[in-house]
């Protein structure tokens, strides 16, 4: 195809004389239509990945390299004047996830689709999204972030379905975005809708009337669930989405000549974390409507959905009062109850019930009960599921657990965010490495060489000067690329532990003052949004800025010490500051960060890793070897002994620890609290010092003396870049193309 020649047909002009906003229309409809053409037919079996969320990212470049135009693209535009970054920079991106769980759920679309299998992804269309995050006065404020327009990827369909709620009936309807497979087929993502839905009933201060269902259903993301308003809210949007997942689920396996009894020939459901675990009741609801008798119904649907677990966190395991279930979706009650007592009846076990003693339904119970798969999404994690959180269960149905460690997709993560990376890659071991990630072993041939080398770190160079351009751009910050990009970006949570980072930020700051100069100069920088109801994560964000008001303006100190945190960190950002990091921040505490997949974008692109023994850095750290990660802190037998144990107690650390001291200390200082508000500071000095749930003091030396290490082997530019060199040759097992052959080869069974 003439590239060139078929957009300006588009344009009915020339590209030179076309608006960047044109222009990227002009693409859209051209990728539309290329699309639809690798559109193909379903096979027997198809498999719906059901989730709250999908962080999907910008498409329009990922869609041009999956389609394999993105080269021919940007030298029709360059020809004619035109930059490709600056048409990327009209879309705007969706924000329909939270973090983590919701970006596995678009990388495995991804790579579904880019290994040929029949798949779709069911959602909801949230208006509104998530929150867009904004910095005033050293605090975050949340703002409406509208991604709906005119001309974009979501296509509308006439496919309505009718849902009931207690007191009120609606009908839904699809829309759908194309999910464009590495050079292979095109699946979608389907998101359901209700027409009635109003964004003007949203307020500037992003509040709005939580009681109208109909007209604000699908508005957001997780509205607030801090009252009871909202969190039924949240059960009405689950419903909704299951509910038309369902209704699709049945339609298409009977167009394919299912006739039920054989449901799970045609369909496997893989829910999403708990989210959309009432699908298993809505199910067995419809199936028995149909004329099947429940026992059957139940059957058919146990065989037919399977379950994936990504927390431990007990906070986030959803348990829903039965008397919301009861005003919200009163048809499903009786059938929970039926599940409920069959598992009593089978189970003389309290700790395995359905509904327990305080009328709670605990959501993942019916999924381990009645569905035939559970997994968790790293070894660690798994190992941990089996034999602590959900040991009950899995006494019981061993055989239903399963690993199935996180991944990526590398068309986005290396092709997309690191062209010269990329092409250098491609140019030492060729292109092979894009369908089989296994192939980047073939760069531990270059340990050693110093061309190589660098050659990497050049690059690493590049990166950082694109990032700074960016940021300055868009954010008026001021990296300084000559500098240790030195990163941690990921939801705000006490469990990630930023505020250990923030510890050692301190430290340095303190050490400069009082003439320890680093030998190269340090940027430490964040991104991430609070929950809009997380206290205390939102004071840890406020100290950051505070943190960065205070270093960044001091004369003394900033030559050599920076600290920045950007504003709305999305995917988009992400792609941004991956490729320029040098050290990646994993450093939760042991055994409460099921996965992480952050870890793995960061390894993929050079950067080292500094982290726990925690989720998949385990995994890294198995990979890698010693000497080419950065591994501190109490690993998860000791963490897990703390707690049974009742023995950590922060302020004893504190007490006997001076450096740790001074540094909690100069939270509530003068030099803080000039800049920040008291009662802020006071009560997350006081969270530390008087609980600190998340261990933060207790690795706080060995992170001080690991990082010091990190800092200094940086210094050593060949060392450094083997060590690079390494974790990129090793970061192929983590590509998402892995995880998703693994979930089909034990889960799925499509094609088989
Ligand atoms: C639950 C109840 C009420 C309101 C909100 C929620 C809720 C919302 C979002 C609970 C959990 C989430 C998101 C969880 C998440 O992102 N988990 C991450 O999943 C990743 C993919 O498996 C892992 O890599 C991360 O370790 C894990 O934290």
């Amino acid at each position: 195809m003439d590239v060139k020649k078929a957009l300006e047909q588009k344009l009915g002009k020339e590209i030179s004389q076309s608006s960047n906003e044109e222009i990227f229309v002009s693409l859209l409809q051209l990728t539309k239509e290329l699309a639809d053409e690798k559109n193909q037919k379903e096979t027997k079996k198809k498999i719906y990945y059901v989730s709250a969320e999908f962080l999907i990212g910008k498409l329009l470049s990922n869609n041009l390299i999956n389609l394999g135009i993105y080269d021919e693209v940007k030298n029709a535009l360059s020809e004619s004047g035109k930059n490709i970054a600056d048409i990327e920079e009209v879309e705007v991106e969706p924000s329909l996830g939270n973090g983590g769980l919701g970006r596995l759920a678009a990388c495995f679309l991804d790579s579904i689709a880019s290994l040929g299998l029949s798949g779709a992804g069911v959602g909801l269309n949230y208006h509104l999204g998530l929150f867009k995050q904004v910095f005033e006065d050293h605090m975050q404020k949340e703002k409406v972030n509208p991604w709906i327009e005119e001309q974009g990827w979501l296509r509308k369909t006439d496919v309505t379905y009718p849902v009931s709620f207690g007191n009120l009936d609606v009908v839904s309807r699809m829309y759908e975005i194309d999910v464009t497979g590495y050079d292979n087929r095109t699946n979608k993502l389907c998101l359901f809708d209700l027409d009635s839905v109003d964004d003007s009933i949203v307020d500037d201060k992003n509040q709005f009337d939580k009681t109208d269902i109909k007209k604000n259903l699908t508005l957001f993301l997780y509205p607030d669930d801090s009252d009871e308003d909202g969190r039924k809210l949240r059960i009405y949007q689950q419903y909704f989405m299951v509910s038309n997942a369902a209704r699709l689920v049945l339609d298409e396996a009977k167009a394919k000549g299912s006739n039920l009894h054989d449901l799970y020939d045609y369909a496997v459901v893989q829910i999403n974390d708990t989210h959309p675990t009432m699908i298993i009741p809505e199910l067995i609801r419809l199936l028995v409507a149909e004329g099947m008798h429940m026992d059957e119904a139940i059957d058919i649907v146990s065989k037919t959905c399977a379950y994936t677990n990504h927390t431990i966190l007990a906070e986030a395991l959803e348990k829903w009062p039965r008397h919301y279930l009861m005003e919200v979706v009163p048809q499903l009650v009786p059938i929970i109850e039926v599940l409920d007592d069959k598992v009593r009846r089978r189970f003389d076990d309290e700790r395995v019930a359905i509904i327990d003693r305080n009328d709670l339904v605990h959501m993942a119970h019916i999924d381990i009960h009645y569905g035939y798969s559970v997994n968790g999404v790293a070894y660690l994690h798994t190992e941990i599921l089996k034999n602590s959180e959900l040991n009950h269960f899995y006494q019981l149905y061993p055989e239903k657990f399963n690993n199935k460690t996180n991944g990526i997709t590398f068309r986005r993560w290396l092709l997309h965010c690191n062209h010269e990376l990329a092409g250098t890659i491609s140019d030492w071991i060729g292109d092979a490495y894009k369908k089989d990630a296994m192939e980047l072993e073939k760069l531990l041939a270059f340990e050693n060489d110093k061309e190589k080398i660098e050659k990497l770190l050049d690059i690493k160079h590049n990166n950082k000067l694109l990032a700074k351009q960016y940021f300055a751009e868009k954010q008026g910050l001021d990296l300084n690329e000559n500098s240790i990009f030195d990163i941690q970006v990921k939801r705000l949570h006490e469990y990630k532990r930023q505020q250990l980072n923030v510890l050692f930020v301190i430290r340095k700051y303190l050490d400069i003052k009082a003439g320890k100069i680093p030998t190269t100069p340090i940027t430490v920088i964040f991104g991430a949004k609070a929950a809009p109801a997380y206290v205390i994560a939102k004071d840890i964000i406020h100290l950051i800025l505070c943190l960065q008001e205070i270093i960044n303006n001091d004369p003394d100190v900033n030559k050599y010490l920076n600290v920045v945190m950007v504003e709305n960190y999305n995917v988009t950002l992400a792609e941004k500051l991956i490729p320029a990091c040098d050290i990646s921040e994993q450093i939760s505490l042991a055994s409460k960060e099921a996965s992480g997949t952050g870890n793995m974008k960061f390894m993929l692109n050079g950067a080292i890793t500094l982290g726990t023994e925690d989720g998949a850095n385990v995994e890294i750290h198995e990979l890698v070897g010693d000497d080419n990660i950065y591994i501190f802190g109490a690993s998860s037998d000791e963490v897990i002994a703390h707690y049974n144990n009742h023995d950590y107690v922060a302020r004893d650390y504190y007490e006997r620890n001076e450096s740790l001291k001074e540094v909690v200390d100069f939270i509530v200082g003068d030099k803080v609290m000039a800049v920040g508000n008291r009662e802020m500071l006071e009560r997350l000095y006081n969270e530390l010092l008087n609980k600190d749930w998340f261990m933060t003091f207790l690795d706080y030396d060995q992170y001080v003396e690991t990082k010091e290490k990190a800092y200094k082997d940086y210094e050593d530019r060949m060392v450094w870049g083997n060590k690079m060199i390494v974790n990129i040759a090793k970061a192929g097992f983590f590509s998402s193309d892995r995880t998703i052959a693994e979930y089909n080869r034990d889960i799925w069974k499509l094609n088989d």
